[in-house]
This record gives C-alpha cells, sequence and structure tokens, in this order.
C-alpha cells in the first residue's frame, strides 16, 4: 500500500468507508460528526464537501480492528493482539526507503510569499481548543544532525497563521532530542511535516520505536517492501513519494509562539490558555493533485488516536521486550481503553523465580515503557492479556498486594491528568505481579470438572430438557 489513496480504495470495496457529500463545516461540525461516528464503531469517512473548500479530509481510518488490518495486509478478522504480532514477527528486520527521482508529491509546489495553509481544509476539533489542527494524523520528519538518523514523529501542529505550525515536541521526545542538538549548533532544525503516503507511515509516526531507529525502516519492515522517498524540495530530507500535502520548514530552537490548548486522548486538556512553544516555519508546501488531507480524533476513550495508539505503543512494547531477549513472553496487549499507553498486560510463561518481575521491571524501561507507563500487569501463560475478564480474575485469584511493586520516579508525560497540571515530569508506576509465584512448591490446586462425568452428563443434554 503506496498511499493513501490505495486504503480509500480498499476500504471502500471492503465497506469500511463513506463518502460524504452533504456540506459540513470544518469548524467543530466535522470531528463531532467523526467522533460520534467513531463512538458507534462506524467506517472512514471521507468528508468530500468541506465548507469553503474542494480538497476533502478523511477520518476515522484507524478506528476499528478491521481497518488496522486492512493498512497492515491482514485479514480483516484478525484481532488487535493479531496484528502486533505480525508487527513484532516483520518488525525484526528492518528495511531502509528506496529513493526515487520523481513522485507524485511534487505535482504542486508553493513556496515563498504563495504559502497559505489556509487553502487546506484544516479542522478545528474540540470547542476550547486554541485553532485549528492541521498536524493530527501526520508526522514530522527531522534528521539526528550527528549521526544522520532520519526520524518520523507524530507531534500535534496548530494552524498558527498562513505560514506557521506550532508544535509540542514532549521532553525527550526524539524531534526535541534532536532540536536539543540544532540549539548546541545554533542552527534551525529543518523539518518536513507530512499529511498521507502509506498509512503505516502514520503509524509508525505515533509508535515508540526506540532511539537512533528510523520509523521508516520499521514501516518498510511491517510493510514487506522499502517505502519510496523523495529529496525534499527546500530541505535535506526523504518525504514519502506518495505523500498526499508536505510542509517544509524549519523549527528555530529559540522561538516561540503562543499554541494550544488542544483536547488531547486522555480526555482532558493539558494546560490552560496557551503555552510558548517552538514552531515550524513554513519555506515550502509540495501537493498532490486533489490532495486529501487527513485527520484524526483525539478526545475521551476509546475512538481514533486510541486505537491507534493501542497497536502502535503495545506492538513497540512487544518488540522492545523481544529485544531484550527475556524468555518465556506470550503476548503484549496495551488496552485502547488507556489509550494503548498508561497500561500494559504481559503474559509470560514463567521459567524460574523472580521471572515475573523481571518481565514487569523490563517493561517500564523500555523506550515505551519508560514514558509514562504507569501500570504493568502481569499474567501467567493461561490467561490471554486482552481478555479482560480473565486478567481480572488474576488480578482478584492471583494477585497480593504485599507483593506489588511501587516504583516511585519515573518519566512522565505531561498529557497525565492524574498528576497537577505543573508538576507532570515524573511519575510512579505499578507492578502488579497477577501470577503463581513460579518458587512456590505448594500451589493453589484447581478445581477441574471430571472428563468422563462431563462426558456422561453431556449424552444426558436432550433428558435433562437443556
Ligand atoms: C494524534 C496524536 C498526537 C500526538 N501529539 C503529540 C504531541 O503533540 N507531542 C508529542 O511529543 N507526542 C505526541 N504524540 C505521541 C507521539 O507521536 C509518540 O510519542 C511518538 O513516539 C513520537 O515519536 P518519537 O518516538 O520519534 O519521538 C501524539 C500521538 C498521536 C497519535
Ligand atoms: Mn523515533
Amino acid at each position: 500500500m503506496k498511499d493513501l489513496r490505495e486504503f480509500i480504495a480498499l476500504a471502500e470495496k471492503e465497506g469500511e468507508l463513506k463518502r460524504i457529500k452533504a456540506k459540513v463545516d470544518w469548524d467543530l461540525e466535522l470531528s463531532h460528526i467523526a467522533k460520534l461516528n467513531e463512538e458507534k464503531g462506524g467506517p472512514a469517512l471521507l468528508f468530500e464537501n468541506v465548507k469553503g473548500y474542494k480538497t476533502p479530509v478523511i477520518t476515522s481510518v484507524n478506528t476499528t480492528t478491521s481497518r488496522l488490518a486492512l493498512i497492515m495486509g491482514e485479514r480483516k478478522e484478525a484481532s488487535l493482539v493479531d496484528l502486533m504480532r505480525l508487527w513484532v514477527e516483520k518488525g525484526k528486520k528492518t528495511i531502509p526507503p528506496k529513493w526515487v527521482k520523481s513522485a507524485p508529491c511534487k505535482e504542486n509546489i508553493m513556496k515563498g510569499k504563495q504559502i497559505d495553509l489556509f487553502k487546506f481544509p484544516v479542522p478545528k476539533y474540540y470547542s476550547k481548543d486554541g485553532g485549528r489542527y492541521w498536524g493530527t494524523a501526520h508526522f514530522v520528519i527531522s534528521k539526528d544532525p550527528e549521526t544522520g538518523w532520519v526520524n518520523l514523529g507524530t507531534y500535534r501542529g496548530q494552524l498558527l497563521d498562513k505560514n506557521h505550525i506550532g508544535t509540542m515536541f514532549i521532553k525527550g521526545k526524539h524531534a526535541d532530542i534532536m532540536l536539543k542538538k540544532y540549539a548546541a549548533m545554533n542552527k534551525p532544525m529543518p523539518v518536513a511535516a507530512v499529511i498521507g503516503g502509506d498509512p503505516l507511515l502514520f503509524l509508525t509516526g505515533a509508535a515508540r520505536i526506540s532511539a537512533y531507529t528510523s520509523e521508516y525502516d520499521v514501516a518498510g519492515a511491517v510493510r514487506g517492501e522499502p517505502i519510496e522517498v523523495i529529496q525534499g524540495e527546500t530541505v535535506d530530507l526523504p518525504v514519502p513519494a506518495g505523500a498526499e500535502i508536505v510542509v517544509e520548514g524549519e523549527v528555530d530552537p529559540n522561538k516561540f509562539m503562543a499554541e494550544g490548548p488542544f483536547g488531547e486522548y486522555t480526555g482532558y486538556y493539558s494546560g490552560v490558555g496557551t503555552v510558548d512553544r517552538n514552531f515550524i516555519k513554513v519555506n515550502c508546501v509540495t501537493y498532490r493533485n486533489n490532495p486529501i488531507f487527513w485527520g484524526t480524533t483525539v478526545g475521551k476513550a476509546v475512538t481514533d488516536t486510541h486505537m491507534t495508539m493501542a497497536l502502535s505503543y503495545g506492538a513497540t512494547l512487544w518488540q522492545q521486550l523481544t529485544d531484550m531477549k527475556i524468555p518465556g513472553i506470550k503476548a503484549v496487549y496495551c488496552p485502547p481503553e488507556a489509550a494503548g499507553r498508561f497500561i500494559a498486560i504481559i503474559s509470560v510463561k514463567q521459567m524460574y523465580p523472580g521471572h515475573a518481575d523481571q518481565v514487569g521491571t523490563a517493561a517500564i524501561s523500555t523506550e515505551m515503557g519508560a514514558y509514562g507507563l504507569k501500570t504493568v500487569i502481569v499474567v501467567d501463560d493461561d490467561i490471554d492479556p486482552w481478555d479482560i475478564p480473565r486478567v481480572l480474575y488474576a488480578v482478584a485469584f492471583r494477585f497480593q498486594p504485599n507483593r506489588c511493586q511501587i516504583i516511585h520516579r519515573g518519566r512522565s508525560t505531561p498529557l497525565d491528568p492524574s498528576l497537577p497540571i505543573e508538576n507532570r515530569d515524573i511519575t510512579g508506576r505499578l507492578i502488579i505481579d497477577a501470577t503463581i509465584p513460579y518458587e512456590w512448591k505448594e500451589k493453589p490446586i484447581p478445581i477441574d470438572l471430571d472428563p468422563e462425568i462431563v462426558k456422561s452428563v453431556q449424552a444426558r443434554w436432550k433428558e435433562l430438557g437443556l
């Protein structure tokens, strides 16, 4: 799948996409339709008649497991865990992108005074938002000035004026790490903010892939073939050949504009009013003929962003545990209800005393887990981590509060509404070992039905009138 258009064609064929022909306002109406539709598990929506614009807007692309499966080239019936397992398997061997010389994303080019981002139907999502958000289902490309590592990260982007996009690179995110290096060199950081291309790129942009690894290489691996890229017009960065819209520009580490607030995927705002943040000064916009704008809804779970993160955060946690070569890990699940990131459930086939503890502490030390993962639940391998009733059974009947581990300090997210707004750098963590301790000589004796009696009573089922 090279681009968003291939996804649209496939989703339409599979009954997973609806074209909205009625006129819809980009100002709150579009996002509210998308959100209500997502709450009902509805299709992806292609708004073809956005008030005042010719360019259509697509939303709700990642909201259901069936559509995530289409993106990953899987059967529509695949479960979230099947998709995560596939990501982990395929992601083991990264595939770097392939350079091409001409590409659809260069069909139109705006530079200098021609640039006007208001020419695109940028939605406003919630009434208390600080403005219209250009960047939701997008990703920002930047390059490490020391190593040449190319990073793709989904960082929200506010439309500030016709050639400025506000950004929020949270401390320690890869674009933030890179920006600090540019600051030390007294240089602006060249960036490209991209909408479209292979939909896997947005998923990997939102994934917690380890530092020094390019999301392009992971997306290529999961796709099974290299992502096609072309040199940026004004920046020395690879941009996806099949992108719908590429915004090229620079982030000056020493310049700030008022940004926010933005209704987050936690269901809350992460602050009051605006905050001065770095921004992208846009120098060039390239786009396809008849471009398609792509947005994702945030707000209360579960919507598009939560499903995006349940897959991308869950798969990267699983991948990172696999990379540590800890034996016995059967499956990982990060429930979308917890935005795919605050709670992780891991099943393990225990092989030695302390194995479950190792899994719990490893999880919070991965790139994914070290960032705001608050609760890890470790279960035995007879429990599927996505089977929440069985996980609760394990928490009820195998977990003992005296064996829980509280870690008092770890990297937090400024979005976590359980911490005071002004003090969200550091979080606590809880590791719930809901396994039966390996070292116990006397294990609880399970109650099993007698198989012989089961057989005989089943033979009498009709007679019993059941
Ligand atoms: C819709 C959406 C919006 C996001 N907005 C931000 C944001 O504004 N700032 C941020 O640091 N991370 C944001 N994230 C999370 C990052 O995409 C995620 O942490 C990712 O790992 C960042 O890439 P990096 O690991 O290369 O830094 C967002 C994720 C999604 C799905
Ligand atoms: Mn990264």
